[in-house]
């Protein structure tokens, strides 16, 4: 007589959804995850196979570096300096700056209370996790995490610096004085870059600034703890910035990268310096002459968590029609995008996952 099988019942089909739903409600990031010391990260943090082997730089070329500006140079040789900055925003779209007055213990403690923030007890945090950014301040682990085919490795605090800024008591005490300091300097030194990117145009000083352009700003406090499988996911998709410039300040620990046409370069972190990004925005109104280009972040290997700030510039008044400005346009150079509204085009990019250049492409006549 033969034996029956035992009827063990098979485990059941992984429920996607319900796994990130689930994550979502413990408030708690990827952090969350590092803190209970997993070893293996959930599948829905694994990246498909096109995106993870093409995680390491390739070595079969000495790898670019962004250029590096020296503002104090706007001082004495201000055409130089228009020129370097035309130069960087037109091939890489990404360049650093040194030498722009921030005071250095000013980078160093926002850096300090971001990670502060994201270091609080849980009961803190959750205060403030939501993804609605009606109050100007949430705290979340992936903007697009129900939008995306996979989930990233990042925390981000989130605050809305204007036209309409977050109300002061909403932001997180632990940060509130560093992070209202911090906009003033960035809006300061925002302001000086969109100067010379008007001027390496052949605009006057003041167009793009006069635009608005430095009106509404976002601030995002990226952390990235230590991930344990750090070859299976990323830190932050591929993607591209959708408004007009970006002021980052990041931490020594390394991880960003940018593509180029010798494929991705490391932006190595330089002390004191910030990194400067084109947007879509600016790439388009710009009819090209300006790129915003994919950049991305490792998942971080090493087990101090990696801090990042970036500022977003856009402009203020989001029903006005944008499009090539016509200064730039002529019957040899036609304008390359359709008018829109920056309601529209945002609407678009938050409602997407942070993937390549599909957003632009969509406002291309
Ligand atoms: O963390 C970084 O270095 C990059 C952040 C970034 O690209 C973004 O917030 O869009």
């Amino acid at each position: 007589m033969s034996s029956s099988p035992i009827n063990t019942p098979s485990p059941p089909p992984y429920d996607r959804v319900k796994a990130v739903k689930e994550f979502d409600e413990t408030k708690l990031g990827v952090k969350g995850l590092t803190d209970s010391g997993i070893k293996t990260i959930p599948s829905f943090f694994i990246h498909p196979p096109e995106t993870l082997s093409d995680l390491t730089p390739r070595s079969d070329f000495p790898q670019p570096e962004i250029p590096t500006i020296d503002l104090s140079a706007v001082h004495h040789s201000r055409s130089a300096v228009v020129e370097q900055i035309r130069s960087a925003a037109s091939t890489f779209g990404f360049f650093r700056v040194i030498n722009h007055g921030v005071a250095p213990d000013l980078l160093q403690s926002v850096i300090g209370a971001i990670k502060a923030f994201h270091e609080q007890p849980a009961e803190e945090k959750e205060k403030v996790y939501r993804r609605e950014m009606e109050t100007g301040v949430s705290y979340i682990s992936n903007v697009d995490l129900f939008n995306s085919k996979a989930a990233s490795w990042r925390d981000t605090l989130r605050i809305k610096m204007g036209p309409v800024p977050a109300d002061e008591k909403e932001i997180p005490e632990v940060c509130r004085k560093e992070v209202k300091e911090w906009d003033k300097e960035v809006k300061r030194v925002g302001d000086i870059l969109l100067g010379l990117l008007s001027e390496g145009l052949g605009l006057g000083e003041e167009r793009l600034i006069d635009m608005g352009l430095s009106q509404g700003r976002g601030m995002v406090g990226h952390y990235y703890p230590f991930c344990p499988q750090p070859d299976l996911t990323v830190g932050l998709n591929s993607h591209t910035d959708p408004g007009a410039l970006t002021v980052l300040l990041q931490d020594h620990i390394g991880g960003l990268q940018v593509r180029t046409q010798h494929g991705w370069i490391n932006v190595k972190p330089l002390d004191g310096a910030l990194v400067i990004n084109i947007g879509d925005f600016l790439q388009i109104i710009s009819n090209e002459v300006y790129k915003s280009v994919d950049h991305r972040v490792l998942a971080n290997p090493s087990n101090e968590p990696r801090v990042s700030i970036a500022v977003f510039f856009n402009p203020g008044n989001r029903e006005k029609l944008f499009g090539p400005l016509p200064e730039l346009t002529s019957a040899e150079k036609p304008a390359l995008y359709k008018d829109f509204k920056l309601n529209e085009f945002l609407t678009r990019f938050f409602n997407k996952e942070l993937d390549g250049k599909s957003f632009t492409n969509f406002f291309k006549k």
